[in-house]
């Protein structure tokens, strides 16, 4: 056989990836328009507003620290009670909008990309801030897709710290450099930078400069594809 012959037959040696581990909010469903109509119903109940814009800067942050942020918007102070009773609020009305949610709201190309994955022998893990990420998954019926799930209630150090991150690759028995992270949110990249994983970003390269990658969505691409690009 010639040297030739003998290169052009080595098999393709794919890259090695164990495990995707998808943010929630901005990745798998949008509920950031809910988040933001309970958030601007509580500003409105404290008697100021909150704009659409302001909505933007709390993407990926922690429900407490969201609440830290619209207060200063409003310039208002309160009690450690009245925090704990508006945090309660906002979770109410917030609930109220999830509740009547279904699968239509699952972003596009989601359920299909989550198919190839899992197709693929890659296992998929969910990494979100979010305390109410179980019931979402179920409203959207998404939730045995998932091989763990570690979202705001197993985690005490939030994004851009890498701990949900690094737990779920834990869980799942994966290396962190055999991660993949989908995030929509600045601080959820630099969370998978920290934790040494390769990160995709959903939305626009002008706000997720570091990500390894940025996608508009999951429509009309695979796991292959994107492992071969940030690879
Ligand atoms: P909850 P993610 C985040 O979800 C949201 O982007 C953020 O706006 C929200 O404050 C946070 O979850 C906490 O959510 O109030 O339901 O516990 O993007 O990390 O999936
Ligand atoms: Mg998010």
């Amino acid at each position: 056989m010639s040297d030739q012959a003998s290169v052009s037959s080595d098999p393709v040696v794919k890259p090695v990836i164990g495990c995707c581990i998808f943010d929630l909010d901005g990745v798998i469903v949008d509920t950031a328009k809910y988040h933001y109509l309970a958030w601007k119903r509580l500003a409105n109940s404290l008697g100021f507003d909150f704009t659409e814009a302001d909505n933007e800067h709390l993407k990926g942050v922690s429900r407490v620290e969201s609440l830290k942020l619209i207060l200063n918007i409003g310039s208002v102070e309160l009690t450690q009670a009245d925090f704990d009773t508006a945090l309660l609020n906002k979770n109410a009305w917030y609930l109220e909008y999830i509740n009547k949610i279904g699968p239509e709201e699952i972003l596009p190309g989601v359920s299909e990309f989550l198919t190839d994955v899992r197709t693929k022998g890659i296992k998929i893990a969910l990494g979100s801030a979010s305390k109410n990420a179980q019931l979402i998954l179920e409203r959207i019926k998404l939730l045995d897709q998932f091989d763990t799930i570690v979202d705001g209630n197993k985690v005490a150090n939030a994004k851009p710290d890498p701990e949900v991150f690094l737990k779920a690759a834990r869980e799942l028995g994966v290396a962190p450099a055999d991660c993949i992270v989908f995030e929509d949110a600045v601080a959820g990249v630099q969370a998978a930078l920290n934790a040494n994983m390769k990160v995709i970003g959903i939305g626009v390269d002008t706000v997720l400069q570091h990500a390894n990658l940025v996608i508009a969505n999951f429509q009309h691409t695979t796991i292959d594809e994107l492992v071969a690009k940030v690879s």
